[in-house]
């Protein structure tokens, strides 16, 4: 019933962290943390599908299982893929009863694995101040001949009595021996947590780093109100002296990537044709997942293509989606008081794009997934431009979901900053039955989110508190 018809779900059982986002011989691959056998998490697989599109998958058999010694007490936790002599190398956390230590996985077709015996990262190369009991996640990418690993842990320094969580580089010219370079980033942000899945890429010649710190210190007002959320730091890399210097300082230098309530742990890889390209975990930790009873859990974000223009960052849905769309709807030029639907304009898989005027209007806003028998049960997204704020509700809909960690008081509402360009607000919104993606001003603000109603609550009504203008309305079913 909740199923999402053009995002990657798992066939069954549990999906988290996407792992090894790549392209290798004519196809994306896509592993994912996987415990096949149970919709919740529990010793790591790494489950795999491919794509010729990024938009339809096709399951495959486990790329991975945890049956070595170094995988013996959690399994075969996050990691990356790179291709080097024509084989897609894994690089991939082992959890052992001795700790994390990093993995090397190896393949000519890129369904069968063969592992190394060692670990390629272990316990003698740790980093400066860091332990085996967190080190993990290895983000590998390529800078001129040689291979460049990212990898999260916590340190400690006794002398100056700090401790925290950091990101180290390592470098190598066969994926098999691994030298330290540095420490990127140490931060005491996290808690008790650490930087997981950390990343790197640069966008149209910025560096970007980005990472999940779990259990980050909220300090700002609008974002970071999920417990993990995800950051990007903009900045500059040195990867020969294994320096990253960020472009703001203190607590200024972390960005929130997307300021919904289901958006974790996220990879980048590029296109053949040199895009940028995103993926997250679009679910949270500690929180009821009313898809469990249908024998699933977790899903992916629909991939992103990442631009940076003008000092922003900008996410957008990859374009290949427009191939799906079906059943266009245009509406053009209309003006309306305090709310309206349009006729056709309704759907829960579909692709929404508006461009509206607010003239005299302080808010504006739309409602989805409004109930076929009570209107009253939707999910809203509304702005406000005397607090200049965008907010996004789901406390409204019928599957409520639960926190289950106390430091989690809310899970329902999210607000982002977001200005008026021109007095317009830009809109790109996908929705796949159970989940909603918003695109703000041409991808500079995102807000991802899971909202579960009945299946036939697919109204979509616009509405404002005195009169708005639709510059420009399109709406699309999409079909896959
Ligand atoms: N999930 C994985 C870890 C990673 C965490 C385990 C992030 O490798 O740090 O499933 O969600």
């Amino acid at each position: 019933m909740f199923r999402h018809t053009y995002h990657l779900t798992p066939p069954s059982g549990w999906m988290n962290d996407p792992n090894g986002f790549c392209f290798f011989n004519g196809k994306y691959h896509l592993f994912y943390q996987h415990n096949p056998f149970a919709p919740k998490w529990g010793k790591m697989y790494w489950g795999h599908a491919t794509s010729d599109d990024l938009v339809v998958w096709e399951h495959h058999e486990i790329a991975l299982k945890p049956d070595t010694f170094w995988e013996n007490f959690l399994g075969c936790f996050s990691g990356s893929a790179v291709e080097f002599k024509n084989e897609l190398n894994l690089l991939y956390t082992g959890f052992s009863l001795r700790g994390q230590f990093q993995l090397r996985a190896f393949s000519k077709d890129g369904y069968h694995y063969a592992k190394n015996k060692l670990p390629v990262i272990g316990p003698r190369d740790l980093p400066p101040g860091g332990g085996s009991l967190h080190f993990r996640d290895p983000k590998v990418f390529i800078k001129g001949n040689d291979f460049y690993c990212l990898l999260g842990g916590r340190f400690k320094d006794r002398k100056l009595k700090q401790k925290g969580s950091q990101i180290s580089l390592y470098s190598s010219t066969d994926l098999n021996s691994w030298k330290f370079i540095g420490i990127l980033l140490r931060d005491d942000v996290t808690e008790d947590g650490i930087f997981e899945c950390p990343d790197y890429a640069c966008i149209d010649g910025k560096d970007v780093l980005f990472a999940s710190p779990m259990f980050y210190k909220n300090n700002n007002l609008h974002d970071f109100e999920n417990l993990h959320p995800v950051v990007y730091i903009p900045g500059s890399l040195d990867h020969k002296k294994g320096i990253f210097l960020p472009d703001f300082s203190g607590n200024e230098k972390y960005f929130e990537l997307d300021g919904g309530t289901d958006f974790y742990a996220s990879q980048s890889m590029t296109s053949p044709d040199g895009r940028i390209i995103l993926t997250a975990w679009m679910q949270m930790w500690k929180r009821t997942m009313p898809t469990a009873v249908e024998g699933w859990a977790g899903a992916m974000i629909f991939p992103r293509e990442l631009t940076y223009e003008n000092g922003s960052l900008l996410q957008n849905p990859v374009r290949e989606i427009e191939k799906y769309r079906r059943n266009p709807v245009l509406i053009k030029n209309h003006t309306f008081e305090k709310s309206i639907s349009f006729e056709g304009v309704k759907g829960s898989i579909c692709d929404i794009e508006i461009k509206i005027d607010l003239l005299n209007s302080s808010v504006f806003g739309i409602k989805f997934f409004q109930g076929a028998l009570d209107n009253l049960i939707c999910a809203s997204l509304q702005y406000d431009r005397n607090t200049n704020e965008l907010t996004f509700d789901r406390s409204n809909t019928v599957v409520k979901i639960q926190s289950l960690h106390k430091k989690e008081t809310q899970n329902s509402i999210r607000t982002t900053e977001l200005f008026l360009n021109n007095n317009t607000l830009h809109l790109r919104i996908l929705l796949d039955r159970s989940s909603i993606e918003i695109f703000a001003q041409n991808g500079l603000k995102t807000i991802t989110s899971l909202v579960y109603n009945n299946d036939m609550d697919d109204g979509i009504e616009f509405f404002c508190d005195k009169s708005s203008r639709v510059i420009e309305l399109y709406k699309y079913d999409i079909i896959v």
